[in-house]
């Protein structure tokens, strides 16, 4: 997956040199590509397990919780809005049940919510949550993110004959479809200021069920580094008030390692990472390390939920364990220009580093424009189209968030509605929806297009509402360039190309209409609409060879 910079120069000197004797023989002409990651050829859809769909009642545990009840929690806002911190349901049956609608939009990887045993109350200290209003007291563990056993799946997700196994081997026997698994090692759950210790919170257990951490409701400071059940927690306070692993215990390394292999096992192909930045260079590295000894081409990308790249960057550097990352100032910027119909295409240039990248791969971040933790787009109909044509053509793997595909309550943050059910509700409205067509449609042209998987972005005009650019991805087996034309205007759209194409017969990816090119083109783009044109032979414009191989440096 990664690859030391001393790689990229000795490319970029060979390409250099293959370039000056024009040779035609395909192993030895010049490569170019951004990345020859197996991964990006994905398309990611992310959902929380317990708001997609709910398949099997059986596990819903409605009376779960005692005094302090897991199921449906509603918080209601102004306006009939609503939001809701329990469990309602979703399971891993809603998803096997619906991954042929998965399939149709497109996506081929669906990454899913943590699945690890969660406490079974709400939890009932820390700043009380509210609508539209920060905070953990009163939530549950709907969302995955508060393991309290890392060896086992919690008990709302799995139906009878379907476990985490059989739904990671259904999916990809059946459907063809990758199971990305969300994991974290930076924390377990809410682990202190609760009235009274409540059960689970704050308990870490092991494989066999035995207690190895507990963090005895008491403040960070107040853990004593000398018994072993505390020494498990770091003793300063971090992300709220949850119990925070302390990096330098090796014992958690060897615990947050032992499961996640467990997971990869059962079928896991690949791992989201939370809280990245919550941890170490060092810890990353040797998790990494680890994860990769046995399974060498696993793809991680992990959250650091910040949007400087020069900070971003460093994580995905081979000397701190080679992430990749979610992208977010991706997200940043894409939400910026597709919210604002005014907005010129030019302001999407800043955040693709396509040279001197604070990145060790530019190409191998997962870029998206809404997740759970950050407001959705603010955006109708077009805005969602045009994020999604710009997200499936330029570079790094897309990864959409359940319900984007409908515009899914837009604009809210979490505890406002962005982690609503969607449901079969949603599903049907989906089946014909606008958005979900047309993400379709792209999404299914950049899974047959090598270029728009892996090529090297070479930006041409981004002016007004049109945007134009080329991929190029040529190896020993395969060599393709698409030009990509972006009109996120209402009106249709004349775009001209003058420079960098290839001489010779070029095919519409959706209709496969030919056009024959010298030097020059100029297509008509429909509104909100894109078009991609694809050049399958290997790249015979001089002056686009000299500008990938500046390209292929990053
Ligand atoms: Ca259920
Ligand atoms: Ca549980
Ligand atoms: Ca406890």
């Amino acid at each position: 997956m990664t690859r030391a910079l001393t790689t990229r120069l000795s490319i970029l000197a060979t390409s250099v040199a293959l370039a000056a004797c024009a040779s035609t023989s395909t192993e030895e002409r010049p490569h170019y590509y951004g990345t020859q990651e197996a991964f990006a050829e994905e398309a990611i859809y992310f959902l929380l397990t317990d708001r997609f769909v709910d398949g099997d009642p059986a596990n819903n545990h409605e009376d779960q919780g005692g005094e302090f009840p897991t199921f449906d929690v509603p918080m209601p806002g102004p306006d009939g809005k609503e939001a809701n911190v329990g469990y309602l349901g979703g399971d891993f049956k809603g998803i096997l049940d619906n991954a042929e609608y998965l399939k149709s939009l497109g996506v081929t990887a669906l990454w899913i919510s943590p699945i690890v045993d969660n406490p079974n109350q709400a939890f009932n200290g820390g700043d009380p949550v509210g609508f539209a209003q920060p905070g953990d007291g009163g939530k549950t563990g709907f969302h995955g993110y508060w393991g309290t056993n890392f060896y086992k799946v919690d008990e709302h997700w799995e139906s009878e004959g379907l476990s985490f196994a059989d739904l990671t081997r259904r999916l990809r026997e059946e459907h063809d479809m990758k199971v990305v698994l969300d994991i974290v090692a930076n924390h377990s759950s809410p682990a202190y200021s609760m009235e009274e210790d409540q059960p689970m919170f704050g308990e870490v257990y092991g494989p066999n069920g035995e207690l190895i951490a507990d963090h005895e409701n008491l403040e960070p400071e107040q853990l004593n580094p000398n018994n072993p059940l505390h020494a498990f927690y770091e003793r300063e306070k971090d992300l709220a008030q949850l119990g925070k692993f302390d990096a330098d215990n090796p014992a958690v390394m060897e615990y947050v390692v032992g499961a996640y292999l467990q997971w990869i096992d059962q079928g896991a192909a690949a791992f989201r990472i939370d809280t990245l930045r919550h941890k170490p260079h060092e810890f990353w590295k040797e998790f990494a390390d680890r994860i990769r000894e046995e399974h060498p081409d696993f793809f991680m990308f992990g959250e650091s939920f910040v949007f400087d790249a020069e900070f971003l960057g460093e994580h995905t550097q081979p000397e701190n364990g080679g992430l990749s990352l979610l992208d977010f100032p991706a997200q940043e910027t894409l939400t910026k220009v597709f919210e604002n119909p005014e907005s010129d295409y030019s302001d999407i240039l800043s955040y693709l580093h396509l040279e001197d990248s604070p990145y060790h791969n530019p190409y191998e971040l997962v870029s998206f424009y809404e997740n759970h933790d950050i407001r959705r787009m603010d955006g109708d109909t077009k805005a969602y189209i045009n994020a999604n044509n710009w997200l499936f053509t330029s570079r790094g793997i897309p990864s959409i968030y359940y319900g984007s595909e409908i515009g899914f309550m837009p604009g809210t943050k979490e505890h406002e509605g962005n982690r609503n059910y969607f449901g079969e509700a949603g599903i049907d409205q989906a089946k014909q929806h606008p958005i979900a067509e047309n993400l379709s449609h792209i999404a299914h042209i950049r899974q047959e297009s090598v270029a728009l998987q892996k090529g090297l972005q070479a930006n041409l005009d981004f002016d007004g509402d049109t945007a134009s650019f080329l991929r190029v991805y040529q190896d020993e087996h395969q060599a393709q360039t698409a030009l990509v034309l972006l009109n996120k205007g209402d009106e249709a759209a004349s775009i001209s190309v003058d420079r960098w194409l290839n001489e010779g017969e070029w095919r519409d990816a959706d209709t496969g209409e030919r056009f024959d090119v010298r030097d020059q083109l100029t297509l008509g783009v429909p509104g909100n609409g894109v078009r991609v044109l694809l050049f399958d032979g290997e790249v015979n414009n001089a002056q686009l060879a000299e500008r990938l191989v500046e390209l292929q440096a990053f």
